[in-house]
């Protein structure tokens, strides 16, 4: 659903998120964001009830949430090869669109790579970055959920999102800071 909501030149199928096994998002609008609800999510279900189905398999489910361009919540380690669910709010006191991109970070590289790569080459370093899924386009007030499983290794979580705050195109999120390690063992 990520691919249809946010085409990306450069994105091949093997580059979409092979190892996601389930990825649900709920838009939640709040009478705050106004026109929220207008990018066509066609899943109405709700962060709560998400978070219910996936407690009830026993999956844990992390509260993240971003304001001033930083993830909040996410934690530094998550289990390898065990399902994890993040439930993703943008908390930011303006209007503006985030994401939670799901990328590994290659032996050697770390998430000053990526920011470095951000800052230099903007949207398009998104694509220098093995995709392991993403909870998309989530506006101001609203939530996005997805469901993870990753093998071992170091990623990071980043948004390659352009807007700013008061409208228009700014600096990539994820050259701003908008980027966090996390390590999967
Ligand atoms: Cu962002």
């Amino acid at each position: 659903m990520s691919a249809k909501a946010r085409p990306r030149s450069g994105e091949s199928s093997n580059h979409r998120p092979w190892l996601v096994i389930t990825t649900l998002v709920a838009a939640v609008c709040t009478a705050l964001a106004l026109g929220g609800c207008a990018k066509g999510r066609n899943d109405t279900s709700t962060t709560t009830a998400t978070k219910a189905k996936a407690a009830s398999a026993g999956i844990p489910v992390y509260q993240v949430s971003v304001s001033k361009f930083t993830y909040q919540g996410m934690p530094d380690t998550v289990p390898a090869g065990k399902p994890f669910t993040i439930a993703f709010t943008n908390k930011e006191s303006f209007e503006i669109t985030h994401e939670l991109v799901v990328v590994a970070l290659p032996s050697g590289k770390t998430l000053d790579d990526l920011i470095a790569d951000a800052k230099a080459k903007g949207p398009d370093s998104e694509d220098d970055w093995l995709h392991f899924g993403e909870i998309g386009e989530v506006d101001t007030g609203a939530s996005g959920v997805g469901t993870f499983q990753l093998p071992a290794g170091n990623y990071a979580i980043a948004c390659w999102q352009e807007g700013k705050a008061g409208g228009g195109k700014g600096p990539v999120h994820a050259s701003i800071g908008m980027a966090k390690a996390f390590t999967v063992s």
